[in-house]
């Protein structure tokens, strides 16, 4: 009995405002399911953030449709939950993935919790904000306490959880229950496979370089899924590595040997299928006058997108252009700035704040900062009711 486990898929995104990059997410999820149907496994667990948002364009509607569609022919079910990108924090709220269910797609909800496949037992949960945890940790000893019941049990969540992420975590690890024998996680983007409780709990990372800083993961560890054999006493785990389409050159060079060194990555990149992105520091730089438009003229055509960085003789960074999607994110440089507070509960509220507000969410943060306040700073008789 084996299984395909991916997650983070992010349909729908497009990087740095190109269509290119929309498509290649498009074109690297054909691959996997591909691959999937060609590995012929019994069925598939998608573990959230299928796509980027939680009002996919049609176009992301479609993509998955259309992958489904391929599964359903093979006779292969795949098990979902929604991750933070495609769950929208209100109640009775549903996620894009229920419009699939006659696609053979199972969501998993916080009413559907679980399912059986033949003999095995496969539970989940979407994605909680750290606030509403009291109740997801209840609601996980109960399926913890179902899945006793059963000699094989799969658990499927999209969290951060404190061993694997630095600021973003919602769970620590002793909060997971330790009786399932796989744990399909999504919501961290790079690979990880470790062992936990009697069995093995692994993130496939994301599909696709969603940020940049998930690059120096994916020359580790590659981008795709993997393939889990539930037969023996522990499940066996392979990683399937899935080529995305283009690649992302790290180029360090220097001002006084520019042109040699931009004559370099021509060479390198001249024969790639795809135009590469390209981050492109160059040192020791005296003048910047000309020095942009030097770039894209020799290397403009040949690229999907430049992210060049200056740096000064005495190392400093000459900010040139406008970065939009900068090395710092806005997520770390606000978890910087939050530090001052010295308090992992501000953090915590300022992140999620952050995640709500940059989708308009506005109700949903109203209510997290009540919540936040009620469980903080409560006083009474000091509220008006209105
Ligand atoms: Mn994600």
């Amino acid at each position: 009995m084996k299984f395909a486990h991916l997650a983070d898929t992010h349909l729908g995104y497009r990087q740095f405002g190109l269509y290119e990059r929309e498509k290649d997410f498009y074109e690297v999820f054909e691959k996997i399911i591909d691959r999937i149907i060609e590995e012929d496994v019994d069925f598939v667990v998608h573990s959230g953030d299928l796509f980027d948002d939680s009002k996919p364009s049609p176009l992301a509607l479609l993509n998955v449709q259309r992958g489904l569609m391929k599964l359903k022919n093979a006779n292969i079910p795949v098990y979902a939950i929604a991750g933070n990108h495609d769950t929208v924090l209100r109640k009775n709220s549903i996620p894009p993935q229920v419009l699939f269910k006659k696609f053979g797609l199972k969501v998993i909800s916080q009413i559907n919790t679980n399912y059986m496949y033949e003999d095995i037992f496969i539970a989940g949960l979407p994605y909680v904000p750290s606030s509403k945890h009291k109740v997801f940790k209840k609601k996980l000893s109960e399926l913890s306490k179902k899945a006793s019941n059963h000699e094989k049990s799969i658990l499927i969540l999209h969290q951060g959880i404190d061993k694997y992420f630095n600021l973003q975590y919602e769970l620590e690890i002793g909060d997971i229950p330790d009786n399932f024998n796989y744990y399909a996680m999504g919501h961290l983007h790079n690979y990880i496979n470790d062992d936990f409780g009697k069995g093995k709990l692994v993130y496939p990372g994301s599909s696709e370089i969603w940020k940049t800083n998930e690059i120096s993961d994916y020359r580790k560890n590659g981008k795709g899924f993997v393939i889990v054999d539930l037969d023996g006493n522990k499940p066996s785990v392979t990683r399937i590595k899935i080529d995305i389409p283009r690649e992302f050159i790290d180029r360090s060079v220097d001002y006084n040997s520019l042109s040699r060194d931009i004559e370099s990555i021509k060479n390198t990149i001249k024969d790639f299928d795809k135009k590469p992105i390209i981050n492109l520091t160059v040192n020791n730089v005296e003048s910047t006058s000309d020095i942009y438009e030097m770039i894209n003229e020799e290397l403009g055509d040949l690229t999907l997108n430049i992210r060049p960085k200056f740096i000064s003789p005495d190392e400093e960074n000459i900010d040139l252009i406008i970065d939009k999607e900068n090395a710092l994110g806005p997520i770390e440089v606000l978890s910087d700035r939050l530090e001052i507070y010295d308090d992992e509960n501000i953090s915590k509220l300022g992140i999620e704040l952050y995640n709500l507000l940059s989708k308009d969410m506005i109700e949903e943060s109203e209510e997290l900062i009540s919540e936040f306040y009620k469980e903080n700073f409560s006083i009474e008789n000091d509220v008006e009711e209105d």
